[in-house]
């Protein structure tokens, strides 16, 4: 199982150590291709030069993941575009939430959620994220 975790870099880290207990914790379900968007020593700089061949592995990566998973409380371009093209591609999905951060999630991600292919849920704290992703890699997609 190859799966690819979607978390904000150049958006702003601050829920760096939220990411990092996603991509851990998905290790016991597969592969996770982007094990770097949960270091929590990364930093949102970085060389401008190296963004095409970030971007051209970060698309080879996705279209070779089974499934995509995505922390999306804090606002991330990179996130959205990886999401919109994780969409078209007929990724299965599960979007990651946490509404204590005071945010309200963009209409764009909530309203492509259909309860099936694509799943937008909100999480309180840790012991939830696991439990949601425990359901997630139980269900067996159609
Ligand atoms: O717009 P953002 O930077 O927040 O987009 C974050 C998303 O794009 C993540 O889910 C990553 O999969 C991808 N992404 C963006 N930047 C990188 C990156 N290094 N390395 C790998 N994936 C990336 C950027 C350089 C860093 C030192 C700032």
């Amino acid at each position: 199982m190859k799966i690819y975790f979607c978390g904000s870099i150049r958006g702003g880290r601050d829920d760096a150590c939220v990411y990092e207990h996603v991509v851990k914790t998905l290790g016991k379900f597969g592969k996770v291709l982007t094990e770097h968007v949960g270091d929590s020593e990364l930093t949102d700089t970085g060389e401008e030069s190296q963004d095409v061949a970030i971007h051209d592995r970060d698309m080879e990566w996705l279209r070779q993941a089974d499934v995509v998973v995505a922390e999306v409380t804090q606002p991330s371009l990179g996130v959205g575009y990886e999401l919109g093209h994780a969409y078209l591609m007929r990724k299965r999905m599960l979007c990651l939430f946490r509404p204590s951060a005071g945010r309200t999630l963009s209409a764009m991600i909530r309203g492509a959620a259909d309860g099936e292919r694509m799943l937008v849920m909100d999480y309180n704290g840790e012991d939830d994220v696991d439990n949601i992703l425990d359901n997630f890699f139980k269900i067996k997609p159609h």
